[in-house]
């Protein structure tokens, strides 16, 4: 499998329970290198535009009130099947049907409150990358 990116961020939940290290650390751990990080604090609507896909959805407001929240960190994973390695590193969406020893089964409370955002394909981390990244902020180790 090639080397890919992917976005990862902690979301508010997360952030505000200090456990940044922790989750670094696993992805450090599992072979992905972190090579953009930025902390920001969206607005409701600057969130809305990030979940815009969720749009139709009836949790999308509750969704960017959670995500604006508190300040997030948004970083950029690269490494060898980056996106599908993060997405086994997040756990399931809902924290009560994730896999024991995974982020949201350690550390997110709820389906709302789920601790990590991550890309959920190649083409999409491309899209969510450039969102919070310029070109110039990525600092690839390959
Ligand atoms: P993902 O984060 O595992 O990729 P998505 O289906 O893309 O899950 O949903 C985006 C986010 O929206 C989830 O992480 C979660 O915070 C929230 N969400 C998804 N489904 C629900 C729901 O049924 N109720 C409340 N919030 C939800
Ligand atoms: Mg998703």
């Amino acid at each position: 499998m090639a080397v890919q990116r992917t976005l990862s961020i902690i979301k508010p939940d997360a952030v505000g329970k200090n456990v940044i290290g922790d989750i670094i650390r696993r992805f450090e751990e599992n072979g992905l290198s972190v090579i953009a990080t930025r902390m920001s604090h969206l607005s409701a609507a600057e969130a809305g535009r990030f979940y815009e896909v969720h749009a139709e959805r009836p949790f999308y407001k509750d969704l960017c009130a959670f995500m604006s929240s508190g300040p997030i960190l948004a970083m950029v994973l690269e490494g060898k099947n980056a996106v599908a390695l993060n997405r086994q590193l997040m756990g399931a969406t809902n924290p009560k049907e994730a896999e024991a020893g995974t982020i949201r089964a350690d550390h997110a409370d709820s389906i709302d409150a789920n601790a990590v955002h991550g890309s959920d394909s190649a083409e999409n981390a491309a899209i969510e990358i450039n969102f919070f990244f310029a070109n110039l902020d990525l600092h690839s180790r390959g």
